[in-house]
C-alpha cells in the first residue's frame, strides 16, 4: 500500500498515546508560480499554503473563487490546508477610510474558507512593508545564492535615497557614516537595484511602490506609534476572532520581519512579549500564532526555543528556517542546522507541545509546519525564483525537518 500521500505524518508519543501529527506542507503561490503542484509532491509536501493574491487586498474571497483553486489542488493529490496570508487592509491596519468595510469582507470570505473546509489562516500586521532586506540575491562560496539585511545599506536607502524626514535620528553615528561611504559608491543602476529591493514587494504581499507612493503611504501613518497600532490590531481582533471560532478557523499571526521598527513605521508583532499581549487581546482559541523562526530568530534578542515554550499553547502554523545575526541588525538567512537558532531545540517544544495538548484533548495535535525561505542550490540557479522560494533549496529542508523530527521521535 503506498502510504506516501498520507497527509499527515503520525507520530505516538512515547507509550503509544496520541502525540502530534505534522502537516509538511509547502508555500504554493498559484498558478503563476514556476513550481509545479507535481514537484510540489515529489518536494515532499502533502498540504498547500496557499493564498489567492490576484483579489486585490480588502475585497472578499467568494466561494467560487476559493473552491476553484482547491480543486486545482486536490486534482494535484494534495490538500489546501492554510491560507497565507488573508491579507489585512492598510485601512484596517490605519483604522481610517474603508476599514470598516473591510472588516466586514475580511469576515466574508473566512465564512467562505470555512464553507470549503480551509481551517487556518495566517496574517500579518506589519505597516506598508511586509519582509524586508537589502539583498535578495547575495552569493556564498559554495555557489548558492541566500538573502541578508545589513543595516547600514538599508539605512543608505532611507537616508540618502528615499530622503525621509528626521531619518537619521533612526541610526546610530557609526553606521549613517557607513551608510553615507556605501551610498557614495552605488552605481545608478546599483541603486535603482536596491530600491526595488525594499520597495517592490516581496513574495506575499505583492504591492509595489514607487519612491512617492511610498512616501505618501509613509505620511499616511504619522501619528500611528506602537501603541496606537497595537490598539487597531486588538479593534481588528476583536471583531474577527470571534467569527473565526464560531467557524472553526484558527487565527495566526505572523511575526514582523525583521522584528523592529523600519523607515520610523511601528512593528509590534516582534518579540516574546508582544505575542503574548496579541493573543491576550482575544481569549479564543481561534486567536494564535504563526511560529516563524526565521522571522523572530534575526532578533539577536529574540530566543526561539524560550518563545516556542512561552506561546506554545497558542502555535497553529510554523515555518522553519534559520539565521545568521548580530548585534548590529545585520542577518543573513542560513541553511537549516547552521544558524543561530536552535531548530532541534525548537521541534522539541513543538513535540512537548502536542504532548501536553494529547494529553488534554485524547486526540493527535495536528500541526501544519512548512520549511519556509530556501537557499539557491543546484537547479534553482539561474532560474526565476520567488526571492526565498526556491525549488531544491526548500526541498532540502523539508527533508531536513522530517529527519529531524523523525530522529527525535525515535528516541523517545
Ligand atoms: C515571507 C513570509 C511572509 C508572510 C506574511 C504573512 O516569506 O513568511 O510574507 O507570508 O507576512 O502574512
Amino acid at each position: 500500500m503506498d502510504k506516501s500521500n498520507n497527509i499527515t505524518a503520525h507520530y505516538l508519543s512515547s507509550g503509544g498515546q496520541a502525540g502530534i501529527s505534522f502537516l509538511y506542507s509547502w508555500r504554493w503561490f498559484g498558478p503563476a508560480d514556476r513550481i509545479t503542484l507535481t514537484q510540489v509532491r515529489q518536494a515532499g509536501a502533502a498540504g498547500v499554503v496557499n493564498a489567492l493574491h490576484q483579489i486585490p487586498v480588502g475585497d472578499v474571497w467568494s466561494v467560487e473563487a476559493i473552491f476553484e483553486r482547491k480543486k486545482m489542488i486536490e486534482d494535484a493529490g494534495l490538500t489546501w490546508v492554510v491560507v497565507e496570508s488573508l491579507p489585512v487592509s492598510e485601512d484596517i491596519k490605519k483604522k481610517s477610510g474603508n476599514y470598516l468595510q473591510h472588516i466586514e469582507n475580511y469576515k466574508t470570505s473566512l465564512r467562505n474558507l470555512a464553507q470549503c473546509a480551509i481551517g487556518t489562516v495566517c496574517y500579518n500586521f506589519m505597516p506598508i512593508l511586509d519582509w524586508s532586506r537589502t539583498n535578495l540575491k547575495q552569493y556564498l562560496e559554495d555557489g548558492t545564492y541566500t538573502s541578508g539585511f545589513h543595516l547600514h545599506v538599508f539605512a543608505a536607502f532611507d537616508i540618502f535615497m528615499l530622503k525621509r524626514n528626521n531619518a537619521h535620528a533612526d541610526y546610530k553615528p557609526e553606521v549613517i557614516e557607513k551608510a553615507e561611504a556605501y551610498y557614495k559608491m552605488l552605481t545608478d543602476g546599483q541603486k535603482q537595484e536596491l530600491q526595488d529591493t525594499i520597495l517592490y514587494g516581496l513574495p506575499g504581499s505583492m504591492e509595489t511602490y514607487t519612491p512617492e507612493a511610498f512616501k505618501a503611504m509613509l505620511k499616511s501613518y504619522e501619528g500611528i506609534d506602537r501603541k496606537k497600532l497595537k490598539e487597531h490590531l486588538c479593534y481588528f481582533l476583536n471583531q474577527v476572532v470571534p467569527v473565526a471560532e464560531e467557524l472553526g478557523i484558527k487565527m495566526a499571526v505572523h511575526p514582523d520581519d525583521p522584528p523592529w521598527n523600519l523607515l520610523g513605521l511601528p512593528r509590534i508583532v516582534s518579540t516574546v512579549s508582544d505575542l503574548k499581549d496579541i493573543v491576550a487581546m482575544v481569549d479564543s482559541p481561534s486567536n494564535g500564532i504563526t511560529l516563524c523562526t526565521g522571522s523572530l530568530g534575526v532578533g539577536h534578542f529574540n530566543n526561539l526555543t524560550q518563545i516556542a515554550r512561552e506561546v506554545a499553547p497558542y502555535i497553529h502554523f510554523v515555518h522553519l528556517r534559520n539565521v545568521i545575526r548580530d548585534e548590529g541588525l545585520n542577518f543573513q538567512e542560513q541553511t537549516f542546522f547552521d544558524g543561530d537558532v536552535d531548530m532541534v531545540g525548537v521541534v522539541k517544544e513543538l513535540l512537548n507541545e502536542g504532548q501536553r495538548r494529547a494529553a488534554i484533548t485524547g486526540e493527535d495535535w495536528v500541526l501544519p509546519l512548512r520549511p519556509d525561505h530556501g537557499h539557491q542550490i543546484l537547479g534553482d540557479i539561474g532560474q526565476e525564483n520567488y526571492p526565498g522560494y526556491s525549488l531544491y533549496g526548500r526541498m532540502k529542508n523539508l527533508a531536513e525537518i522530517k529527519g529531524l523530527i523523525i530522529g527525535l521521535l525515535s528516541k523517545e
